[in-house]
């Protein structure tokens, strides 16, 4: 094995469209887990924004570090879908409204199905009233929230509140993550969770809903 998480967060963070594929089979051929490399190319992801905060990269570097993960994640993601796939329970997940960061939680998506729940992804930019209706046609148990943005963390009250007045929030579980939740902002919202990661992600949910 080599050091492989690290090179791939230096191609991330060097936006190597052309060698990022390349790179992510090089590290699975030379042994190296599919979780660690995902590891490697999320701090790369981390260091692209830290750019951006610097202003030393700008938004279409974000755009093109976005480009460089799908494309990574492509090689990666069916090796990180291994686990059983018996039937755990429904979860609806997605980007909260406003915010179109999909990356996450599609990576969230993967790692909830592999293991068993049936997810039933909304995308992104999505507003409370498709959240609720999506809990009670699919009958969901738990609801899984995106958050990037700052400026968008009303949403998830907005959510909470829209479940409370069609008298579904008793029967649901709702955990949220991405880059800007802390566990005070969840109680704050009244959520139920925070996952840092998609593996938390699913812990969370084995909790709930099995
Ligand atoms: Co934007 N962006 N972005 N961006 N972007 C951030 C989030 C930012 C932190 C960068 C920075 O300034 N440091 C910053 C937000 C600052 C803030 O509000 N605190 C920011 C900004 C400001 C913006 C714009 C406003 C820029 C502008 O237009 N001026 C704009 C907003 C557009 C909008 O949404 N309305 C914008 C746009 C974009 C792009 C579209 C160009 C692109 C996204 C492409 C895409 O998603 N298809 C982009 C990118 C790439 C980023 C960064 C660099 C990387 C995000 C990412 O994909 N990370 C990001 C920097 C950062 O996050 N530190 C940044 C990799 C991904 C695997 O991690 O999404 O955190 P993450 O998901 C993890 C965990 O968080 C967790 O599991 C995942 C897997 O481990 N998780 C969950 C995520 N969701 C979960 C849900 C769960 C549980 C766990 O539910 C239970």
């Amino acid at each position: 094995m080599g050091d492989y998480p690290e090179r791939l967060t230096k191609a991330i963070a060097d936006l190597e469209l052309e060698e990022i594929a390349p790179l992510v089979q090089e590290g699975l051929d030379a042994g190296e887990t599919a979780t660690d490399l995902l590891g490697g190319m999320c701090i790369g992801m981390s260091k692209v924004g830290e750019l951006f905060e610097e202003g030393e990269y700008y938004l279409a570097d974000l755009v093109l570090a976005g480009e460089v993960m799908k494309e990574g994640l492509a090689v990666l993601e069916p090796h990180l879908e291994a686990g059983s796939q018996g039937q755990k329970g429904t979860v609806v997940l997605c980007t909260v409204k406003g915010d179109i960061h999909d990356i996450g939680k599609n990576l969230v998506a993967t790692m909830l199905s592999s293991s068993g729940f049936k997810v039933v992804d909304l995308g992104v930019d999505v507003p409370e009233s498709a959240i609720v209706e999506a809990v009670r046609t699919n009958g969901a148990t738990g609801i899984g929230l995106s958050v990037l943005l700052t400026s968008m963390v009303d949403s998830i009250s907005e959510v909470v509140s829209a479940l409370n007045a069609a008298g579904l929030r008793d029967g649901v579980k709702i955990a949220i993550g991405g880059a800007c939740t802390t566990p005070e902002l969840a109680e704050k919202m009244g959520v139920d969770a925070i996952g840092r990661d998609a593996v938390e992600a699913v812990r969370i949910f084995e909790g709930f809903c099995s």
